[in-house]
């Protein structure tokens, strides 16, 4: 039975569903008896694998076809009447002309099979920054996960109205020469055929939540960042909050559940996660920037995921987890991925299907891009703050990428125009999130070159103008947890330590660390980074820190390629940043 009787939002899935030709329609109400009616569904046809109750309570395993294993960025479409709109980082091609071509993928993809429509909300249902869409796929597999990731169900169903964000995902044939991506930023559509993968299907994550998000963001005044959400709580019992942005697989998930080190923590410290991978920031009526978690659950990186990296995470995925592309451990019906631990089953099948010894095979046994699809009330350090409707206010923006070289550890930029040109020059060493080549610098402004819905350098203005309204912004830090020293081993031990980085970080937003002056803005010294429990000399901090002039010279060379890029687009403020420093290297 129908869960709204908004007659625009029936007539669509009257229209999709005569399209898509499905035997069955079913509503999600998101009821657990729903869930596990699904779930023993997929385990019958073998979508999902039941893992050991008793170890795993509520786990799933799931694998996605070899071809089809991280997001398809080449694939990936934004669909706006201008081509100018979509702007130099997106594919684009005109609304009709992709609405005709992805008709004939619809066409009778459901032909035989059950149409779920899940009504769901993007933050907690009813606040005022929430916003509500429908996805409708013939996928158990998106379902579950959909009800992890998002609120699903009757209240968000009672929350549609005429501005609903659209969305539709076929399965189809999987096949990856028509796997297509597709946003209508004027339209508030969605569709996405022949994929099965996470990030390209799980409609409310990057479709929405960035891509549609950001295109109303920057037409109603707010923001939507591929960031994480996290609250530092100091021994007084006072919480300052950071959003950070890192691209795909540098670390979000890990520093959002971060540790702190062991005397950190006897001095009564604390790290609260509000979020893993998606901020939306608005002015609040104090004049400062806050931000909301849209999602419900974590999407997260399983490989290096382990008691020592990240035992947030790991303690996150013990129950109601579905994994996909793990290894499957026959011994004991549980899971294993590389990074885990040092005793990989020897009785296993691979993230393909294949039997696996962990002892003797010489190929992984989970796939780079295999994930964890948990909920976030399962993390053991979620905020309290965590379903607060108005989200929380930040004292800090940072930006961060994966550099072996160039990047120094930290520093603070001068103020907000030169931050945002900070966030602009980001680059990172690519992944395993994306199909493609991995660890490849390449530009990733803010970590949202995949993500923006619309013109990157509208994109830019957007976050010079934000900066003018908004009374007390954040301070805007850059962090590189990944630099090598000359034998090719990570300079900064990383994972909790960062810590050390984000104490600095809100020290200076206290008044309280004065730090130095370099070319780049503000970076710490050597004595204000707290070293108490680890070796990190003073040399190791000198290279950390290091701006290598000839380095420097490439990566200006390498930004210039896309503020050309941007053209006529380019705001003149941040030309203006980039003649600054292209000065103080010469
Ligand atoms: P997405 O979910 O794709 O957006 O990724 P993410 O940004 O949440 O990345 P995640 O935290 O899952 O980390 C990805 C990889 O980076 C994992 O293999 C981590 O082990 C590694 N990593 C995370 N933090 C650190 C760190 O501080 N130092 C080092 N060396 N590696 C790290
Ligand atoms: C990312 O790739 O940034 C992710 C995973 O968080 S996905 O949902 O596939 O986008
Ligand atoms: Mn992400």
């Amino acid at each position: 039975m129908a869960l709204t009787n908004n007659q625009t939002v029936l007539d669509w899935i009257d229209e999709m569903a005569a399209m898509t030709q499905p035997e069955h329609i079913v509503w999600i109400d998101g009821s657990d008896a729903q869930m596990e009616e699904l779930r023993a569904q997929a385990c019958a046809t073998g979508e999902l694998e039941k893992l050991n109750q008793e170890k795993l309570p509520g786990c799933y395993l799931h694998r996605t076809a070899a071809n089809d294993v991280a997001r398809v960025e080449g694939r990936t479409f934004i669909c706006c009447r201008k081509q100018e709109d979509a702007g130099p980082t997106n594919n684009w091609m005109a609304p009709e002309e992709m609405y005709a071509r992805l008709r004939r993928l619809y066409t009778g993809a459901m032909k035989g099979r059950t149409m779920y429509v899940i009504p769901y909300s993007m933050g907690v249902v009813g606040s005022p920054f929430a916003k509500y869409g429908i996805e409708l796929t013939d996928s158990i597999y998106v379902v579950l996960n959909m009800a992890i990731m998002t609120r699903v169900g009757r209240d968000a169903a009672r929350r549609l109205e005429d501005d609903f964000v659209k969305g539709l995902h076929a399965t189809a044939d999987n096949d990856p020469e028509n796997r297509y991506i597709v946003h209508f930023p004027e339209d508030n559509t969605i569709m996405s055929v022949n994929s099965g993968y996470g990030g390209n299907v799980l409609l409310g994550k990057k479709c929405f939540a960035l891509r549609i998000a950001s295109h109303l963001g920057r037409q109603q005044g707010w923001m939507a960042e591929h960031m994480l959400i996290l609250g530092v709580e100091n021994p007084q019992g006072e919480v300052r909050y950071l959003a950070a942005a890192f691209p795909s697989a540098c670390g979000k998930t890990n520093l959002a559940m971060l540790i702190p080190p062991e005397h950190y923590r006897k001095a009564g410290w604390k790290v609260w996660c509000v979020g893993d991978d998606i901020a939306w920031l608005r002015i609040g009526e104090d004049g400062r920037l806050w931000a909301m978690n849209p999602e419900y659950g974590f999407f997260g990186v399983a490989p290096g995921t382990n008691v020592k990296s990240n035992p947030n995470a790991l303690a996150t995925t013990r129950q109601d987890t579905i994994f996909t592309n793990v290894v499957h451990n026959l011994d004991d019906n549980t899971v294993w991925w590389e990074g885990l631990d040092k005793n990989p089953p020897e009785h296993a099948v691979d993230w393909q299907g294949r039997p696996w010894n962990g002892k003797t095979s010489s190929e992984k046994g989970a796939h780079p891009n295999s994930r964890f699809t948990a909920p976030a009330k399962n993390c053991p350090c979620i905020s309290p703050e965590f379903e607060n409707p108005q989200g929380v206010p930040i004292s800090a923006i940072v930006f961060g990428g994966r550099r072996a070289r160039t990047a120094p550890l930290v520093y603070q930029s001068r103020d907000w125009a030169h931050g945002v040109f900070v966030g602009s020059i980001m680059a990172s060493e690519t992944t395993a999130a994306a199909t493609g080549a991995v660890g490849v610098v390449r530009r990733d402004p803010m970590a949202m070159l995949p993500f923006i819905g619309y013109n990157v350098g509208d994109y830019w203005q957007h976050w010079l103008d934000m900066g003018k309204t908004v009374a007390n912004p954040p301070l805007i830090f850059n962090v590189n947890w990944f630099r090598k020293d000359k034998d090719g081993n990570f300079i900064w031990p990383g994972f909790g330590d960062n810590m050390r980085v984000l104490d600095w970080i809100l020290r200076r937003a206290k008044g309280k660390a004065e730090g130095q002056k370099t070319v780049l803005g503000v970076s710490p010294t050597y004595d204000e980074l707290d070293k108490t429990g680890i070796d990190y000399s003073e040399e190791q901090f000198n290279a950390n820190m290091a701006l290598n002039p000839s380095e420097w010279k490439a990566e200006l060379e390498s930004q210039t390629e896309l503020f050309d890029k941007v053209g006529k687009k380019l705001p003149a403020e941040l030309e203006e940043q980039r003649q600054i420093l292209i000065k103080s290297f010469s």
